[in-house]
């Protein structure tokens, strides 16, 4: 079948990226059955001629109206696909989608008519709210890494920046590369408008990455590479933690001092 990424080699690196990442995920263990979602904004790189491609399905409703969204194109994970099987073929296990004016209807343009991930509304309304922030983040993962997760089983990670100083503190990397920190968002129903309107939210308060208690994360960044990184930066972190603890320690983390002289170094927010 002919795919809408021949001759695309631009739009073909966003989606390879997408499909490296679904490998990692797997990997990790982070990806079991068809655990997580990926959506990326592709408008830029799409020309006059995809612009002029039909589409494949009737409109379909987003339910709700995202204004900031009007002309975008995205790829996204189809509904119950497995990441590792995107990982091999990622055309084949989501689809390019475009907005339709009006922005409460979506069409699905390409290669085939694989319906998109139950948590698109909450997808593009995370991408609604990037645009209209003036954001250049094009990218939006969310996933169910391990140890972050079972950080999110205690109540005293879940108050407000515990875990983003425990974990900056094990090791210099994590405020360096993942300098927001991570947000928390307590547990709702997945897939609801609830979960939704608090990732929202809790990203507004600016952090990349939020934590989902007992579930998973969300995170945002430039692209999906990137958003990758920021998890697995603080997953790494949590790691080292939950090795000292399973060493029957309780790890000393670094300073306030060190952690200090670390954003001055780097130019990191305080
Ligand atoms: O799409 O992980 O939370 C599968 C999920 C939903
Ligand atoms: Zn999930």
């Amino acid at each position: 079948m002919e795919s809408i990424l021949t001759d695309r080699p631009l739009l073909r690196q966003q989606i390879d990226r997408v499909a490296e990442v679904a490998g990692y995920l797997w990997q990790k263990g982070w990806a079991e059955r068809n655990g997580g979602n990926i959506t990326i904004n592709i408008t830029e790189f799409v020309d006059d001629t995809m612009q002029a491609l039909p589409a494949i399905t009737e409109p379909c409703p987003i339910g709700k109206t995202l204004p900031h969204l009007e002309g975008c194109w995205f790829y996204c994970k189809g509904t119950g696909r497995r990441m590792r099987d995107l990982a091999r073929d990622p055309m084949a296990n989501g689809a390019v989608i475009r907005i339709l004016p009006g922005c409460t209807n979506y069409e699905i343009v390409a290669d085939a008519p694989i319906a998109p991930t139950s948590e698109l509304p909450s997808h593009l309304a995370v991408h609604d709210y990037l645009l209209a922030q003036g954001s250049p983040y094009r990218a939006s993962l969310h996933t169910h890494p391990i140890e972050l997760v079972a950080l999110s089983h205690s109540r005293k990670w879940l108050e407000k920046d515990a875990a983003t100083r425990m974990l900056w503190s094990m090791i210099p990397e994590t405020k360096a590369f993942c300098p927001r920190g991570l947000g928390i968002v307590p547990y709702l129903l997945p897939s609801s408008v609830e979960l939704a309107e608090a990732t929202l939210r809790t990203l507004d308060e600016d952090y990349d990455v939020v934590l989902w208690e007992k579930h998973g994360v969300f995170a945002v960044d430039t692209d999906i590479l990137n958003a990758f990184d920021q998890v697995d930066v603080l997953n790494k972190a949590a790691q080292i933690y939950l090795a000292a603890r399973g060493m029957g320690f309780e790890p000393d983390g670094m300073t306030d001092a060190q952690l200090r002289e670390l954003s001055d170094a780097f130019g990191l927010p305080k």
